[in-house]
């Protein structure tokens, strides 16, 4: 069996990272809307983490942040003029049209498309779909410019098929990875694909009631479909209504898995126990399963602590470790449970590493909302784009482009300067000539 292994693309946090409250039912944003943010710590602490992850020898990719502020999305909707007016005249209909059109929002790579490895695709090619991300006007701006980076990035089409997204519909609304797990022996084998939906057609009084459900039943079946996956080895199943309504917005702010690992929460699903079985069965093989009752801690304990939203990794050794967020180590109970796992040697996980990414975290983003998993093979790894390969030379070109182009504050009142966003534009003009992506963005082309 040929050797793959999964490397994660995080989003490199943009120079307009701020807090809006643009996401209903994602609690962090709301309660931090208004805030201050802090552009450059926050893509400091992105890159902090993605260098974390290279010392513990696995293979780290970067995504480029999107161009903002979006004027063009302004235009679409028939704002004119110069920039000044735009930014004015936006403001003035809806401030949170202004701040959506500045929003940051593709960090969350894990939102950025849906990824099936070539093993589990029956034409033997790595399968992306970009989510369209229309549950929020802000995230709906994402798809064309994701949908473009991951094509230059995987343009081997010997090798990789980036779809384009799902129809722009309610009915196929679609969050990306963040509602998906694969399980395998390993991870160069055949998988167990499992997608996980808040609202079914078929079922329309069984969702949430106060929070929006995000992604829909026919957007993962329109997902395995176009990765041509194997339909006994797909499980779809539905997230706990009461989960979305404690602000779960999406399944992996509540559950997780790698390989064999599957860790979650009592309350994540509608159906736990024959869930199991039905990814085991066709994986042929029993999952490790780290379950949390809420005698452990509870959904609140969940949500305001992110330990679902941890990463659990597989390192070079064969072992794995979870890299959490440190307001999971904040909170005693969670911690609690941490430490049980860290000690059971029932399961391969052997360390934790807790790691501070607050300023995404106060939009309701942790650790694995900031990456995209990609499972690779070596020659599919060599094919892919080398730029965006982190090692020590881009690192620290990266750090050096965040120090010299980022606002250290940015509040909702410098939204409005359109000197800032010409300086932004000419800020990501280089960072494509670091990453050898030219043309990326509208404005270059
Ligand atoms: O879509 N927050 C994002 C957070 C996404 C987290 N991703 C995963 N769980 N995979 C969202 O709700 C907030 C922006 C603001 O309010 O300014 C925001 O878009």
């Amino acid at each position: 069996m040929t050797h793959a292994s999964e490397v994660n693309f995080d989003g490199l946090i943009g120079p307009t990272h701020n807090y809006a409250g643009l996401s209903p039912g994602n609690i962090a944003s709301a309660s931090n809307a208004g805030g201050v943010s802090k552009p450059k710590a926050a893509a400091l602490q992105g890159l902090a983490k993605m260098n974390t992850l290279r010392s513990l020898g696995l293979t780290q990719g970067v995504l480029p942040p999107q161009h903002r502020p979006d004027l063009g999305a302004l235009r679409a909707i028939g704002f004119h003029g110069d920039d000044e007016k735009l930014l004015r005249d936006a403001h003035e209909s809806d401030p949170t049209l202004l701040a959506a059109i500045w929003s940051a929002s593709s960090m969350w790579a894990a939102n950025a498309a849906t990824v099936s490895p070539s093993a589990d695709c029956a034409d033997g090619r790595v399968h992306l779909t970009p989510a369209n991300l229309i549950s929020n006007y802000h995230r709906s701006l994402e798809h064309p410019t994701t949908t473009r980076a991951l094509r230059m990035i995987f343009s081997d089409e010997s090798k990789f098929v980036v779809h384009d997204p799902l129809p722009q519909q309610m009915r196929y609304a679609d969050e990306g990875a963040a509602n998906h797990i694969r399980f395998a022996s390993s991870h160069a084998e055949p998988g167990v694909e499992m997608f996980v939906y808040g609202f079914d057609r078929e079922d329309p009084a069984g969702g949430a009631r106060h929070f929006p459900s995000r992604q829909t039943r026919a957007a993962c079946e329109a997902i395995a479909r176009l990765h041509q996956l194997d339909p006994s080895r797909v499980v779809y199943t539905r997230q706990h209504p009461d989960a979305i309504d404690a602000g779960v917005f999406h399944n992996d702010v509540i559950a997780t898995g790698n390989e064999r690992v599957f860790m979650f929460h009592e309350q994540a699903f509608a159906t736990s126990r024959s869930l199991v079985t039905d990814i085991a069965a066709p994986l042929g093989e029993h999952l490790t399963l780290i379950e949390a009752h809420d005698s452990d801690f509870t959904l609140e304990d969940a949500v305001g602590s992110y330990l679902f939203n941890s990463q659990i990794v597989t390192l070079p050794d064969g072992g794995m470790a979870l890299i959490a967020p440190l307001e999971s180590q904040e909170n005693e109970r969670v911690d609690a449970f941490v430490q049980r796992i860290v000690a059971d040697e029932t399961n391969p996980i052997g360390a934790v590493h807790y790691l501070d990414v607050r300023e995404s975290m106060r939009n309701g983003g942790g650790p694995a909302c900031l990456r995209l998993r990609v499972v690779l093979r070596d020659d599919e790894l060599a094919a892919a784009h080398r730029g965006v390969i982190l090692d020590d030379p881009l690192s620290d070109k990266l750090e050096a482009w965040i120090n010299t182009h980022y606002p250290d504050e940015l509040s909702g009142d410098q939204l409005l300067d359109p000197q800032m966003a010409r300086a932004l534009t000419d800020a990501l003009d280089e960072l494509t000539g670091i990453l050898g992506m030219p043309g990326l963005y509208p404005f270059q082309r």
